[in-house]
């Protein structure tokens, strides 16, 4: 019996995909570049619902596949997966499907697409998000390509990708090895042609870096201003999980502050590291909005803060004489209305941080000629995606109401919001700032909300500017936009050198 799809690549991702595959009913045939992992892969997961077959060489592999072929790829991004494209190339033939789930850049994706199409074969560049586990009870899924090569691939994909409730978009959870979860909305949908589903996936991953360096900071304002323990601050977070921060990070927030160390018994947190490591994507989102010229602080923030945990040995030596106010507030602390005002800080900033990743989605569809759904994709990042959130729903909401939406931010729901809470999370920010405590997200997602309501920015000044040094020219207040001038600024004399 030939398989329906094909999967190469045993590592994490691959192993569970292609067990979820299996568990759908769907004959996979895998592959691995050291075929002793394929061999032991199979053996320990027989009598799957779909038959798993193991292939040897790329020649096998093609072999095993029912046409159209479909191939899903699952290497590190780059040149492992170019080399792997080629070996498929050269055992497929046209009208077969190549399908990229690893965590392209979007612009190799676009390339690889048009590379492929000259040779008559289907490229779909598909975001798998979700990690492990995602992967192997149902990832969230962003693929773009061609729409006929999406239209083979799609019973597939929505089978295995998480499912929400219709209704309240709330994700069903549950599932077990060979007991996948049945029914529900699948987090999956066609994102657009060539690189649109790699390009969704990176804001996916930008927006990840902003709301995990978010919850770092309210973490530090509560250890910082109010001295609370890493099992009362999980406390917190088990609260706010409730309510209308509920996430998946808020959720494994709260359980990686109770954790403790196993040698020492202390609290995990407090043994490890304060150093964060990155793998690219926060840094191609935020190099990608500098390219299109789109606002995306909070994003890039999250970034820089990363860079500069790294840089451990410096700020060690700096903490020795840089000083600064002492963290701990003072006199009577009313610590539930300071916890109150952190959790709506966080809150708005994260508003001003989705609206900054779907900014750049617009900018970007524009660029490459997508049409990109942004009610659509706000939904499938509903279930099991690392940010999966609850208020997901209300951008879903609000651009299904208003397709055109300008900015999140103007959607009635989050204008509301903005009114409520933005005084709480003024204060938090005073209260970093004169405390000390860096908030280099919150604060500039703060920074972001002024800047868009503001209808007169000083960047009148800096034109000026412009046109003093360099002749830039700059339009004016009182003539139509377009039109451009300069005077003859007085500068200030050169002194003459003497021949
Ligand atoms: P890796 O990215 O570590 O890829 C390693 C696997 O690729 C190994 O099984 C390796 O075989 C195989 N491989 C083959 Br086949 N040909 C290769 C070649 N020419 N060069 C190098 N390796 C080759 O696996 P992963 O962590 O499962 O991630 C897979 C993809 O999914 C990546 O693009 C990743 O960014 C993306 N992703 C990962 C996560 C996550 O949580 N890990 C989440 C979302 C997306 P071998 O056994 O012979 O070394």
């Amino acid at each position: 019996m030939q398989s329906d799809i094909g999967l190469i690549g045993l590592a994490v991702m691959g192993q569970n995909l292609a067990l979820n595959i299996a568990d759908h009913g769907f004959p996979i045939t895998v592959y691995n570049r050291t075929t002793a992992k394929t061999d032991e892969f199979v053996a320990a997961n027989r009598g799957t619902p779909g038959k798993l077959t193991g292939a040897r060489t790329m020649a096998e592999f093609a072999a095993s596949l029912r046409k159209p072929r479909k191939a899903v790829i699952l290497v590190k991004a780059g040149g492992p997966t170019d080399a792997v494209i080629d070996e498929l190339a050269a055992v497929f033939e046209p009208g077969d499907i190549i399908i990229d789930g690893g965590n392209a850049l979007w612009t190799d994706t676009i390339r690889r697409e048009k590379a492929l199409k000259a040779k008559g074969l289907r490229f779909i560049g598909s975001g798998v998000s979700g990690g492990e586990e995602g992967a192997r009870f149902g990832p969230s899924l962003m693929p773009g390509g061609d729409p006929a090569a999406w239209a083979e691939l799609k019973p597939i994909w929505e089978a295995v990708a998480a499912k929400v409730d219709a209704a309240t978009g709330a994700e069903l959870t549950g599932a077990k090895p060979g007991k996948p979860i049945k029914g529900g909305v699948p987090c999956v949908a066609h994102i657009g042609a060539d690189g649109a589903g790699h390009y969704v996936k990176m804001v996916h991953n930008g927006i990840e870096y902003g709301d995990m360096q978010m919850i770092c900071e309210a973490y530090d304002l509560m250890r910082g201003l109010l001295g609370m323990t890493p099992d009362e601050i999980g406390a917190v977070f088990e609260e706010w999980n409730q309510g209308e921060l509920n996430s998946f990070l808020i959720e494994i927030t709260a359980k990686v502050l109770r954790q403790k160390d196993p040698e020492t018994g202390a609290p995990l947190v407090d043994v490890i590291l304060d150093t964060a490591g990155q793998k690219g994507t926060g840094k191609w989102t935020s190099a990608n909005a500098l390219d299109m010229g789109v606002a995306a602080p909070t994003i890039a923030e999250a970034v820089f803060a990363r860079c500069l945990s790294a840089i451990k040995e410096e700020r060690v030596a700096a903490a020795k004489s840089l000083r600064g106010p002492k963290p701990r507030m003072t006199g009577k602390v009313e610590r539930a209305k300071v916890v109150a005002m952190i959790a709506d800080a966080l809150y708005c900033s994260k508003i001003c941080s989705y609206a900054q990743g779907f900014q750049l989605m617009r900018e970007a569809q524009k660029e490459h000629r997508w049409k990109l759904n942004f009610g659509e994709i706000a939904q499938i990042w509903r279930g099991g995606c690392i940010i999966r959130a609850r208020f997901l729903q209300k951008i879903t909401e609000a651009f299904d109401k208003k397709p055109r939406l300008a900015n999140l931010l103007l959607d009635g729901h989050f204008k509301k919001t903005m009114r409520k809470a933005q005084k709480n999370w003024r204060k938090v920010i005073g209260l970093a700032v004169k405390h000390g405590i860096p908030v280099p997200t919150l604060g500039s997602a703060l920074a972001y909300f002024d800047s868009y309501r503001t209808e007169r920015l000083p960047q009148n000044l800096l034109q000026g500017q412009r046109d003093f040094f360099g002749a830039h020219t700059y339009e004016r207040t009182d003539k139509p936009r377009g039109e451009f001038f300069h005077i003859d600024w007085p500068h200030p004399k050169r002194p003459q050198l003497k021949a």
